[in-house]
């Protein structure tokens, strides 16, 4: 096999060179005294132009993780990150909440305070060594993080490094941790070995189970109203045309249901919308792909004879301890390729179910007629109203983008008034719904394709939990002029509607002025981008919102500059 051998190296030299050899591009980095060895690697890379991935500073862990989230949504290669010891894995826990959640492969690593006091190269030198040692650094992400392990010497640094890589990116995939102690890194080796490339590969996405195919596609022939839920599908790009052909075939509808990405075209004929109630009480067959949370137990309908499918690389979503979803088949699968499966597998059935699917395809052509029909008259009702509505501001940012343009959702952007055509082009990066996800996503996908327009929606609260100075400084650094529109309702929405919703008689829902909901001090937004050099404006008016939006799009286009339009709006 190929080998690379490396002479008188750190191990940090020796890290280094591995990721890169691994095809880690980036390495998306929040600094301490922890990283020394690295800093001393990284230097002498630029000198002896060694290979290492790329470095780019973030002001945040928060930003540092949702830009690698972002870039991994965008090309689908494995990212690494590193932080400060505990108190910067601390910073990241939100992060790698949402990369846990979402299945996103992350390298997520952290310096470890040095262990010994004196000795050895890379020995405590500051009162922080002390202070930040603690017994058990992982622990505190333990149930969060696919595996984690701490590099004790750099003889095993090939075979913990590629065990990370192998175990992130097999599915169901997910971030890893690896804590990295500052002697360590500092030993020098006189010869270092690897393999390239590395023989540690990742496992290959797993088929549906053959028997549970055909009790599938039974029922689903047999189905009257079969619905489709989707909900994170769209992740894997691949699922797009997979998912557009079987439901297209069999006539089934699909919903896609709180979704994160766009998983079939919006114009598809089976594009049956978000609202997912009256489809769901109706539906004999569900089969949901990807989706932890179907429906809500207590609040929405179900049929009780209705048979339920689950599919996708985990179908009992095993991370969750209580989920009591009925499963009456689980199919384990990476989903495009279960439904690639499906779809041939239907076939047997096809025409025997020829009458029933084309009855129900012409329903269903009315039923999405009928959906269209209203939201353009939703949208003709708003689209004056000021402050401005939801509806209106994604309608507007529907009619400046392109087909390519890549749109990161963290807003009440409505995905009715706006058209996806492609795979990929709607990204939220909040499994877990960590607030503080869409900059440094925006950022990340903007990095991995320079050449598409980004535009990031964000809730007012939610441009606040990204840390939008961080994030602004990196768009200037690494030259990421995203466009950033601010859904700014002066309140954390969702919070004021679930106390509302809790007590619907009580004294929050009276209030006119929910306490720890408001947001309203600041309004002026537009402003933090100008610390950047960035371009911002404020939009009160609806007649100004496409105007303004077309200066924000020539600030990022033709002059490269960071924008972000702050848009005063109702939170219907
Ligand atoms: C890190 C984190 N902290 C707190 C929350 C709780 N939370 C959920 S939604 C929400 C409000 C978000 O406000 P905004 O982005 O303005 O959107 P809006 O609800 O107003 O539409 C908050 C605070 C969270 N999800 N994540």
């Amino acid at each position: 096999m190929p080998k690379i051998t490396l002479n008188n190296v750190t191990v940090s030299d020796a890290y280094m060179a591995l990721l890169a050899d691994r095809g880690i591009d980036y390495w998306f980095a929040n600094a301490g005294t922890d990283f020394s060895p690295v800093i001393e690697t990284l230097a002498k890379a630029q000198v002896l132009e060694t290979k290492t991935p790329t470095p780019v500073t973030c002001p945040h862990e928060n930003t540092a993780m949702h830009m690698a989230i972002g870039y991994f949504l965008v090309t689908g290669r494995m990212q690494a990150v590193m932080v400060h010891v505990n108190v910067g894995t601390a910073n990241g826990m939100n992060g790698l909440l949402n990369a846990a959640r979402g299945n996103v492969p992350i390298l997520f690593t952290a310096g470890r305070t040095p262990i010994n006091e004196g000795g050895l190269v890379g020995h405590r030198s500051l009162d922080i060594h002390w202070t930040q040692e603690m017994f058990d650094q992982a622990g505190m992400l333990r149930g969060t993080a696919k595996w984690d392990y701490e590099l004790r010497n750099g003889q095993q640094l090939e075979t913990v490094v590629d065990r990370a890589l192998s175990v992130a990116m097999s599915e169901p995939m997910g971030p890893v941790y690896l804590s990295l102690p500052r002697e360590v890194l500092s030993a020098t080796m006189s010869e270092f070995t690897y393999d390239s490339p590395t023989r540690q590969n990742a496992a290959a996405p797993p088929y549906p189970n053959g028997n549970a195919v055909d009790e599938v596609v039974a029922l689903l022939a047999g189905a009257e109203n079969p619905l489709i839920i989707t909900n994170s599908a769209g992740r894997n790009p691949e699922v797009w045309q997979a998912l557009s052909d079987f439901a297209e075939r069999y006539a089934i509808p699909v919903v896609q249901y709180r979704n994160r990405y766009m998983s079939i075209p919006s114009n598809h004929p089976m594009n049956l919308g978000y609202d997912l109630k009256p489809l769901l009480e109706v539906a004999d067959v569900i089969l949901a792909i990807d989706v932890a949370v179907p429906w809500l137990p207590a609040t929405d309908k179900v049929r009780e004879d209705a048979k339920v499918i689950h599919m996708g690389a985990d179908p009992l979503h095993s991370y969750v301890p209580v989920r009591g979803h009925p499963c009456d088949i689980g199919l384990t699968c990476a989903s495009h390729a279960g439904l690639r499966v499906l779809n041939e597998a239907m076939a047997e059935h096809e025409s025997a179910a020829k009458g029933r699917i084309e009855k129900r395809r012409a329903a269903l052509a009315k039923r999405w007629q009928e959906l269209r029909d209203g939201w353009r008259k939703r949208l003709e009702k708003v689209m004056s109203e000021t402050p401005l509505h939801p509806a209106w501001v994604t309608h507007c940012i529907d009619e400046i983008k392109g087909d390519d343009t890549i749109v990161i959702k963290e807003s009440p952007l409505m995905p009715q008034f706006i058209n996806f055509s492609r795979p990929g082009t709607m990204l939220n990066a909040g499994a877990a719904s960590g607030l503080g996800h869409g900059l440094g996503c925006a950022l990340g996908a903007k990095l991995a394709a320079r050449d598409r327009l980004v535009i990031g929606t964000h809730g007012d609260g939610s441009y606040m939990f990204g840390n939008p100075i961080a994030s602004h400084y990196v768009g200037v650094e690494q030259k990421l002029p995203v466009l950033s529109v601010i859904f700014n309702n002066q309140r954390w929405q969702a919070v004021r509607r679930a106390a509302v919703g809790l007590n619907p008689d009580g004294y929050a829902a009276k209030s006119k002025r929910q306490p720890v909901t408001f947001l309203d001090s600041v309004t002026k937004y537009e402003k933090a981008v100008e610390v950047a050099d960035g371009y911002g404006e404020k939009v009160t008016d609806p007649a100004e919102m496409l105007p303004a939006l077309e200066r924000c799009l020539k600030a990022v286009t033709v002059e490269k500059r960071q924008a972000v339009l702050n848009v005063i709006c109702s939170a219907p």
